[in-house]
């Protein structure tokens, strides 16, 4: 049995649009995982002051894999990518989230899906609406249609 989980990937440092697409490519190898999909690369601002500019995507990953043995996959590959976490919300060349995870809710200590702020990101929102049809609901029902129309496409460069 197969899972579809969408993952958010970001980076703001080291050439962000390569770490992004050897990511997509890495995302593809994990074991019992296929790469179903790829929205466009965006850019924006960084949320916090102070920081590079973003370069942010969303990918659709088809997985045999349990929550938590998808989000070992991913550290792996941001371990790889030579991420270093100095600091929670530091720069980074590459962080990838577990936005969906097909239908569960999750909330445990090291997984909380949907991912937490998701719902308020147009850098997730927008890439992850090229993946999904019109009509798409998150795990805990809310409509992305209504999440798109209350977070305007501001600050977003499709690249
Ligand atoms: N964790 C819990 N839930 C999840 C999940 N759904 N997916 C835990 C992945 N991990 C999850 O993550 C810390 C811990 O969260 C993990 O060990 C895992 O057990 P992290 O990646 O080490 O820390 P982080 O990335 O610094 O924190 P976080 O909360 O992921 O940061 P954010 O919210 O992603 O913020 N501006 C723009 N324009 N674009 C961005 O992508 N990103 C951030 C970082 C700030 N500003 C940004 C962007
Ligand atoms: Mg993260």
């Amino acid at each position: 049995m197969t899972t579809r989980a969408f993952i958010g990937l970001g980076s703001n440092l080291d050439a962000p649009a390569e770490q992004l697409r050897s990511a997509l490519q890495a995302l593809n190898q994990i074991a019992g995982s296929r790469l179903a999909g790829a929205s466009a690369l965006y850019t924006s601002d960084s949320l916090l002051p102070g920081q590079p500019r973003y370069t942010n995507a969303v990918a659709a990953l088809d997985t045999a894999l349990a929550p938590l043995e998808l989000l070992d996959a991913l550290q792996a590959i941001e371990n790889d990518q030579g991420r270093v976490r100095k600091e929670r919300w530091g720069p980074r060349t590459l962080d990838l989230d577990i936005l969906l995870f097909g239908d569960q809710v999750i909330d445990v200590p090291r997984l909380q899906v949907p991912h937490y702020h998701m719902h308020a990101r147009p850098f997730v929102l927008y890439p992850l609406a090229e993946l999904v049809s019109e009509d798409f609901r998150l795990a805990d029902g809310r409509a992305l249609a209504a999440l798109l129309q209350a977070c305007p496409f501001v600050g977003l460069e499709r690249l």
